[in-house]
């Protein structure tokens, strides 16, 4: 049976529902970016505020790049199925809050119009690091990125978020729609004001007027947003059409655990997102950086060092002692006491959350999948936690031996030499400093710390940084991940 509105009625036992008529709800929120990780987080949230309150608060979904999503979701009316899985039990949603999906290439004026429509109170977006088109050292925007360029020169079909923003407001305010939120739910430090920064400095480029109607009628609160939501693959979209008898082309898999906090500072009407779990702050620093230093920074830890030791999923690397150690020190040693704390947190029992997330094994969540775009998240990830230590004196070791394994993964090469695509923004530049830098480890160590987008500037002027990675990436180049990780848990 594919699943429609039709389909509703007769959901196979097991599979619930939306708890409330999703049909007779209009949009009011704009999302760029409608990929698995949306689906599983902010739009169950927004299905769970409306099955509990009225409210137009359904999603209009925008994919920037693939048409699959589209045409996944709109011959289902948009709906889809999360099966969320730990190691002992499965359940499965159907979740309404989504209405549709544009593919942008196809209509970019359909995709300005809506945000610039008065009843959209929100644009949120779930882009990825690198659809921020900025320079992940210092946060600003990448002027000579070519997507900025494109957008730059023509704005009536833009290719980048960036250009969709600026040209959504730009319309908005043409038409006087009225004020509107910007809601970053990507894995950025001070991710609204990131984006609040990245958008103004390009409306100033195209529109010297926008820059103050941004400024009066538009909020960009952060937000830290946490699911772990591996990519579907294939089989089990065949093992969920076999299990339930539903034909679902845009079934997803997540994990129990799920968490937002957003700052509360919205220029419009919003839903209420914290009816449905979601916590409302003044300030998400705190949980923004205690997320992306212990969670992001030990899951590419676990990425890198996993993948080149030929482990394809984060179960299987946390079943390893070794690695497993090292995880925990990373955490405990180096990025927990890096942070300031949010009042309340316990940050023992949140790091042994985290390895007990790690550990579901119903996941299968890929090294390689994690491994991607590490220029864009390797700054924000481990580079805080390092600084704050080379600052203070403190421990730097894990840390150092986490981004060793990052330059290492580099290479393309695993340690039983297969070689696999570096997938980066960044890789042709990799791959150019590994083909052209002969010599000694330390040489190349070097090298890719003059990639200023990444290191910026005073890292490779800092010795006792510079030798602590020189020495764990020879390590790790000479005598593999596992050796270079016992020989760690020694000292
Ligand atoms: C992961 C994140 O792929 C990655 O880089 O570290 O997507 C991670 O699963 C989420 O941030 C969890 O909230």
């Amino acid at each position: 049976m594919k699943l429609t509105n039709q389909a509703l009625a007769d959901l196979p036992t097991g599979v619930q529902g939306p708890q409330y008529d999703h049909t007779a709800r209009d949009i009011g929120i704009v999302h760029l970016g409608i990929g698995a990780f949306h689906r599983c987080h902010m739009a169950v949230y927004t299905d769970d505020v409306m099955a509990q309150k009225s409210g137009d608060w359904r999603i209009l979904g925008v994919s920037l790049r693939s048409q699959t999503i589209s045409d996944q979701l709109n011959p289902q009316d948009g709906l889809y199925s999360v099966v969320i899985k730990d190691s002992s039990s499965s359940t499965t949603r159907v979740i309404g809050s989504v209405a549709g999906v544009l593919f942008a290439p196809q209509n970019p004026q359909a995709v300005i119009q809506a945000i610039a429509k008065p009843s959209t109170q929100v644009v949120s977006l779930t882009v990825t690091e690198k659809g921020y088109c900025h320079d992940p050292a210092t946060g600003e925007l990448n002027q000579s990125h070519p997507d900025i360029q494109h957008d730059l020169a023509d704005l009536a079909h833009p290719v980048s978020a960036i250009g969709y923003l600026a040209a959504g407001l730009q319309a908005r305010r043409d038409a006087d729609a009225g004020a509107i939120t910007i809601l970053s739910c990507d894995n950025l430090p001070a991710n609204g004001q990131t984006v609040e920064k990245i958008v103004t400095k390009f409306a100033g480029l195209v529109d010297v007027n926008l820059v103050e109607w941004i400024g009066q009628n538009v909020s960009f609160p952060s937000s830290m947003v946490d699911r772990i939501v591996p990519a579907m693959e294939a089989a089990d979209k065949l093992a969920f059409a076999q299990r339930t008898g539903l034909d679902d082309a845009a079934v997803l898999q997540t994990e129990p655990f799920t968490q937002w906090v957003i700052e509360d500072s919205f220029a419009g009407e919003r839903p209420s997102w914290e009816r449905a779990g979601a916590t409302m702050v003044s300030d998400v620093a705190p949980y923004e950086d205690a997320k992306l230093r212990m969670l992001n920074g030990s899951h590419s830890a676990l990425a890198y060092l996993g993948y080149l030791a030929g482990f394809n999923y984060v179960h299987q690397v946390m079943a390893e002692p070794v690695f497993r150690q090292y995880v925990d020190d990373f955490m405990r040693q180096e990025a927990a006491t890096s942070l300031h704390l949010p009042t309340g947190m316990d940050i023992d029992a949140y790091r042994r959350e985290l390895q007990d997330r790690y550990d579901n094994s119903a996941l299968q969540h890929r090294t390689y999948q994690i491994a991607m775009d590490g220029s864009q998240k390797v700054p924000q990830r481990l580079l805080g936690t390092l600084r704050y230590h080379l600052a203070n004196e403190g421990p730097i070791s894990a840390t150092c031996i986490a981004i060793a394994a990052w330059l290492r993964y580099l290479k393309g090469e695993d340690e039983r030499g297969q070689p696999y695509e570096v997938q980066d923004p960044m890789a042709d530049r990799f791959t150019a400093i590994f083909d052209e830098v002969t010599g000694d480890p330390s040489a190349l160590v070097d090298a890719l710390l003059q990639v200023q987008a990444v290191f910026g500037q005073d890292l490779i002027i800092n010795a006792r940084f510079t030798q602590e990675l020189t020495y764990w990436f020879t390590q790790i180049l000479e005598n593999g991940v596992s050796e270079t990780l016992s020989l760690y848990s020694t000292q």
